[in-house]
């Protein structure tokens, strides 16, 4: 999995462009996904690694936008119980506190894989690999218990045929284990909806016609099942037209379904047309779960398309989410803000442009319309940041004014092509007498040189002459 590893290691380089302009919708006074999906009854979510915790373009993004996170590896078997009967709940915890300081909830992702399973227990004699998945889960979801929104209980049971696999659990307990998974879940956390979740079940096909009847002969035996999860691992342009009737079909038995690792894959490089098609994509599978009353959310697996497992794994594939390397968002982000009822005024807009139509939140194109691309490097305590204005109008600015917020704990110390005032919170950068005007496609770059206290992000949104920016 190709991770972005930036943080505030020395030196790092952030290249953020308005990134916090988008995760950071609901600073500039309008609304991201969460709030969109929740008017629908809806979450939206993220997968979310530990070390995705420390760049801050990205945090930025998964604050705004996300109400739902789901661990991306931080809780599986091969991290929790790493040796038999040894737990390490350390890097899951830290996962559920930052949830929890966005006001997100928590997938929690899995109990029961063949996958990320120690050698341990796939080298058990089979007589005791019962016992040591039931501790496993009671262990585990008793530690969670009351802090998870879900469980992903049994993770990818079936083979594409649709037979199960044949894995550790199958060997010792036969198709059986998938139930005592489930109760046993129950049993420790009572509150948690409990989820079977794989792929390639998304739409109607020999493996989710196996999904079906197994959830099926589960209900009809009174064991707890709440949901399937369809992970929803796409190639562009090839959601399932039977998406929607196969969410319904799982509803209609009387369980919940969610998307659980939405991402859209692309042959690189992607095109424009690619992410036209890719923007389609994803507003399918939105519609498709704000159709059925029984989809309860969507999470995409990773924020950005820097933080995708699919480089990764599929070569020559990737640009697979809605969110580019830089964390700004693509049309995808746009069509699904559409999807759940918001509107946006260009696919490069920012959300606060998306969800708070306001005149002046799509400067594009009109007099005094200018983009800003913002260039952050950060150190532990301190941070320089490059802006670049460009006049996008087509009128020439005389004399501009740029309006940002600087992140809590951040202080300007000193400021190159322009003077910063004041030196924290609110401040207004004005031009110098040699960098005022501007034509229409000129271009200015400016900069500050500032202390911070952790927070090393990106100013939020910026306005000149009182009028939002775009990214860019
Ligand atoms: O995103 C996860 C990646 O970091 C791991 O290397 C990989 C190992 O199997 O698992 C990835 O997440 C998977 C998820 O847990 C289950 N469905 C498929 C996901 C992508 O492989």
């Amino acid at each position: 999995m190709a991770v972005a590893v930036a943080g505030l290691a020395a030196g790092a380089l952030l290249v953020t462009g308005l990134a916090a302009e988008a995760g950071s919708a609901s600073a500039a006074g309008s609304a991201g996904l969460k709030t969109l999906a929740e008017a629908k009854g809806r979450y939206f979510g993220t997968a979310l690694t530990q070390s995705n915790l420390s760049v801050p373009a990205l945090t930025a993004v998964a604050a705004a936008q996300f109400d739902m996170v789901t661990p991306g590896n931080e809780m599986k078997w091969d991290t929790t119980e790493p040796s038999n009967g040894s737990y390490n709940f350390a890097p899951g915890d830290q996962i559920v506190s930052y949830a929890q300081s966005i006001g997100a909830k928590v997938r929690g992702h899995n109990l029961v894989w063949h996958s990320q399973l120690p050698s341990w227990v796939s080298s058990l004699p089979t007589a005791q690999v019962q016992a040591a998945m039931e501790a496993h889960i009671t262990t585990e979801a008793t530690h969670y218990k009351g802090k998870v929104y879900s469980w992903d209980v049994v993770n990818e049971p079936f083979n594409e045929d649709g037979t199960l696999r044949q894995d550790a659990f199958y060997a010792a307990m036969g198709s059986g284990y998938i139930a005592d998974a489930l109760r046993t879940a129950h049993a420790a956390d009572p509150g948690a909806k409990l989820y079977l979740n794989d792929y390639n079940i998304e739409g109607e096909n020999a493996k989710s016609d196996a999904m079906y009847n197994l959830v099926s002969s589960l209900k009809a035996q009174g064991v707890p099942i709440d949901g399937v999860g369809l992970e929803s691992h796409f190639i562009l342009g090839q959601v399932p037209s039977t998406l929607q009737a196969n969410m319904q079909r799982f509803a209609a038995l009387g369980v919940n379904v969610a998307v659980t690792e939405l991402d859209d894959r692309i042959q690189l490089p992607a095109s424009s047309a690619n992410l036209s098609q890719q923007a389609s994509d994803y507003a399918a599978v939105v519609n498709a779960c704000l159709t059925v009353t029984g989809c309860v959310g969507v999470s995409q697996w990773g924020v950005g398309d820097a933080d995708s497992w699919i480089p990764g794994t599929f070569s020559g594939y990737g640009a697979a989410t809605m969110y580019d390397n830089n964390y700004q968002p693509k049309p995808a982000y746009s069509a699904v803000v559409t999807a759940l009822g918001g509107s946006t005024s260009s696919p490069s807009a920012s959300a606060s442009a998306s969800a708070s139509p306001s005149p002046s939140a799509s400067a594009t194109g009109s007099a005094g319309a200018c983009k800003v691309a913002d260039v952050v490097n950060a150190w532990n305590t301190g941070l320089t940041e490059n802006i670049t204005l460009t006049n996008t109008g087509s009128t020439t600015i005389s004399g501009w004014s740029l309006g940002f917020t600087l992140p809590a704990g951040q202080t300007v110390t000193s400021a190159w092509n322009t003077t910063i005032t004041p030196a924290s919170g609110t401040v207004t950068g004005v031009n110098l007498s040699y960098n005022g005007t501007l034509a229409p496609g000129a271009a200015t770059t400016i900069g500050f040189q500032a202390t911070h206290t952790g927070n090393a992000a990106a100013p939020a949104a910026f306005t000149l002459n009182g009028r939002s920016c775009t990214a860019g």
